[in-house]
């Protein structure tokens, strides 16, 4: 097995070529296996995932390509590679990125946030790579947006990406976009821990299993729905749905490993739970308890104005 971890945001020229570094995304299964499956067949046609947005980088000379998830109307979440392209940790001086919603528009990022922690794509460690967005502009009103929750080993995750697409048994062969969401599952293999040592898992892993294997123990979940992530994918949402139908956001789609795309690969992210704090700190996320606080001052003031 090839043990580079692939950093997934996909690398586009200026020229708009999709350079032969592979912008992916989440991948069909055998095309030959059944349930008959294609890219086509993994595209997020009714909206259910909306919150998921393709995501248009720059450092001033190369352009990139990733996945975001929007937690509020003026915050969304992404992998901290992509706005860390020379892997010190830091958001890029000269950095630009524009966060797409195909049906509701393009929206400028103010300012991009990484962990504490994160010191850098694979620097030393796939750990910590996060980073929040701050929108110059707020999302429309009515979007419906994902909570935040924990996953564990053994738990189905739903992944969902821009990108490129393409067969388990061979590979990548669509183009990226930015208007083209995609989905699939997989199951959550194990955990790493914390690189700093507290001790908490702070990276899921999964295989990408191919069809010959479905209904065995730890074996693929259907030709038509076990997926890997792909360059492109990187930022992209980890979900798990609530009894209710609901999605809570459980990780931030990071890396492969293997072959690209293929049967065989493992593919894993960064646990969203572990930095809550961290999300709810610099965001100021959950709005309703300001709001709640909000409504309670202006209660009181108004009390007051009758009490007098
Ligand atoms: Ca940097
Ligand atoms: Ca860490
Ligand atoms: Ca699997």
């Amino acid at each position: 097995m090839n043990l580079r971890w692939l950093c997934l945001c996909g690398f586009v020229l200026l020229t708009g070529q999709v350079s032969s570094a592979a912008i992916a995304t989440i991948l069909a299964g055998g095309e030959t296996a059944l349930p008959a499956d294609t890219p086509s067949g993994r595209l997020d046609t009714a909206g259910e995932f909306s919150f998921v947005g393709a995501l248009a980088i720059s450092n001033g000379s190369v352009n990139y390509r990733g996945s975001a998830v929007a937690l509020s109307s003026e915050w969304v979440l992404t992998a901290g590679h992509n706005a860390d392209l020379n892997d010190d940790g830091l958001p890029d001086a000269g950095w630009s990125g524009t966060f797409h919603l195909p049906g509701y528009g393009s929206f400028g990022v103010a300012r991009a946030y990484t962990p504490p922690s994160f010191t850098g794509f694979a620097n030393p460690s796939v750990n910590d790579d996060l980073a929040l967005l701050h929108l110059a502009v707020p999302l429309p009103v009515g979007m419906s947006f994902p909570t935040l929750g924990a996953a564990g080993i053994g738990d189905v995750i739903t992944l969902v990406g821009f990108g490129r697409s393409g067969y388990g048994s061979y590979g990548y062969t669509t183009s990226a976009s930015l208007t083209d969401r995609r989905f699939g599952s997989n199951v959550i293999d194990s955990f790493r821990l914390d690189d700093e040592g507290s001790g908490r898992a702070e990276v899921f892993l999964y295989d990408f299993d191919a069809p010959a294997t479905t209904g065995q123990p730890g074996g693929s979940l259907g030709n038509d729905v076990e997926t890997i992530i792909g360059p492109g994918d990187s930022g992209g949402a980890a979900l798990r749905q609530k009894a209710d139908g609901s999605w809570e956001l459980v990780g931030i789609n990071t890396f492969t490993e293997g072959y690209g795309g293929r049967f065989g690969d493992t593919g894993g992210g960064v646990l969203v739970d572990p930095y809550k704090d961290w999300i709810l700190q610099t965001t100021g996320i959950p709005e309703p308890a300001c709001v709640e606080m909000l409504m309670l001052t202006l209660l009181v003031f108004i009390l007051r104005r009758h009490h007098r």
